[in-house]
């Protein structure tokens, strides 16, 4: 049941994560957060299947250093100018002020273009591929929220990429949105992918594409960028090769985020009234297993969980051997999002069975201790189906079309998610839409026909608006 989700989300969200022990709220500084042991444990196998899927499209890891001098940080005007409200500066070294101020990284690229100037010689060492996943600091002043808007993003995955032409670039484009793609099916994380208008498009970039999931309160939420840089930086931090025919030219840029709020995603697609609900992939325990003792009994259920450990040596278990209630047990692991549950006493024992209870649907039924594995495996694997295919259907709800301006301002004020539209392209008719208090989210890459939601006039643009996060 996801009633407290819907109806009340910021609620249902601040208590979940201090509940679940993702993340402690209470450090003293806004819009910094602490992960926890258990969150920490989720980040980072959310984390392993972005960097195999990362490393197995030939992107390398490295690691740039958080300071970037105030020269290099100002060189680009579009991008110093979309940042400069934004950036924490370090102005002294101790009691010395600096001759150069150092900004805390919003983001790389002026830490890491002017290292490809010196990397990059020829068109034979393209396309470079670099990853890093590292802390940025952005001193935000919309609303913070954990893992939503943070001033210290803690898990910032940023790759960028160095293109001998304009063509490879675009094919970059292509699969860094593959690879997202991949990266939020296996998280079961639904999204829509469009382009950002071009007021709202990454400061410095040619053009951006977005990945937006939407929450249960309707509101949209940013999960993912990837940028076409063309040769702007290029330009400004003089980055050349030498192409085949002996000539300097600059080089041709894409790069691509992810952050944090992928786990607020996660938590939003797939938690319930009882607290969280972990994909299988990337939850810390697959499988917890509760001991049901009776007095007379104990002994034989510990030596016959000893043997079931054994049996599921392979997948991610705990077994839960506190001296409480298995009652409490249950509750304790339903909140921390335990894909499957499975308990074992006297009677089991007797019947070589063990009992499982889905975490998703709350589905409860005897197994045989025959084969346990594979059928634990079948039960996670369709776990990690259903979960989402429910949360496909779920944001599918919440997608709507209309022609008539009232009526989608209404839907979207109403919480029921984002608007499909025509929109003929003029800043005019989009100001009119936001007159509205909502959001033009995106372009769709739709080929259509249909009408301006404002003008009426014709057009073969499609957009979705909203609200957003
Ligand atoms: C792409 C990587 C960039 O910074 N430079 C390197 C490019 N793009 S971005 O769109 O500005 O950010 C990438 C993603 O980071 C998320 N994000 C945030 N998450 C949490 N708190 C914030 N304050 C915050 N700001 C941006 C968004 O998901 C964005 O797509
Ligand atoms: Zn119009």
């Amino acid at each position: 049941m996801r009633e407290k989700l819907e109806n009340n989300f910021s609620e249902w969200y601040n208590d979940i994560i201090e509940r679940a022990q993702i993340l402690d709220i209470r450090y003293p500084v806004k819009g910094n957060y602490v992960w926890f042991p258990y969150g920490f444990k989720v980040r980072k196998h959310v984390l392993r299947v972005l960097r195999s899927l990362l490393d197995a499209t030939g992107h390398q890891e490295a690691l740039f250093p958080l300071l970037i001098p105030e020269t290099e940080f100002a060189k680009e005007a579009k991008h110093i100018r979309g940042f400069e409200d934004q950036v924490y500066w370090v102005t002294h070294g101790g009691l010395d002020p600096l001759n150069v101020k150092l900004a805390l990284r919003p983001t790389s690229e002026t830490a890491i273009y002017p290292m490809f100037k010196v990397w990059i010689r020829s068109h034979a060492e393209m396309p470079l591929k670099i990853y890093q996943v590292v802390n940025v600091f952005r001193y935000e002043t919309k609303h913070t929220r954990p893992l939503i808007r943070l001033r210290e993003i803690t898990t910032f995955k940023e790759a960028h990429t160095a293109h001998a032409t304009k063509e490879d670039a675009e094919r970059q484009v292509g699969e860094a949105v593959d690879v997202y793609k991949n990266f939020f099916d296996t998280l079961g994380i639904p999204y829509t992918i469009t382009r950002r208008p071009d007021w709202d498009k990454f400061p410095g970039a040619e053009y951006t594409t977005a990945f937006d999931t939407i929450f249960p309160d309707g509101k949209a939420l940013q999960i993912g960028t990837v940028h076409n840089l063309g040769q702007n930086f290029a330009k400004t931090f003089d980055v050349t090769f030498e192409n085949p025919e002996g000539e300097q030219e600059h080089i041709f840029q894409t790069c691509y985020g992810i952050s944090d709020r992928c786990i607020a995603a996660l938590i939003a697609a797939h938690g319930d009234d009882k607290g969280l609900c972990i994909p299988p992939d990337v939850a810390p325990i697959q499988c917890v297993i509760i001991p049901i003792w009776f007095k007379e009994s104990q002994k034989e259920v510990n030596r016959e969980i000893e043997k079931l450990k054994e049996e599921l040596k392979d997948l991610r278990i705990h077994v839960d051997d506190r001296d409480i209630r298995p009652g409490q047990k249950y509750f304790d692991w339903e909140i921390k999002g335990v894909p499957l549950r499975l308990e074992l006493g006297p009677r089991d024992i007797r019947e070589n069975k063990v009992m499982a209870v889905r975490r998703d649907t709350g589905e409860k039924g005897s197994i045989s201790r025959k084969d346990i594995k594979s059928q634990v495996q079948e039960i996670l694997l369709n776990i990690t189906k259903d979960m989402k295919a429910r949360a496909q259907k779920e944001l599918e709800g919440k997608i709507h079309e209309s022609g008539d301006l009232e009526e989608a301002a209404k839907i979207i004020k109403d919480g029921g998610g984002i608007v499909r539209a025509g929109w003929c392209t003029a800043k005019a008719c989009a100001e009119e839409i936001e007159k509205k208090d909502i959001t033009v989210l995106g372009l769709m890459d739709e080929d259509v026909t249909t009408d301006c939601i404002v003008c009426k006039g014709q057009t073969k643009v499609k957009i979705q608006m909203g609200k957003s996060y």
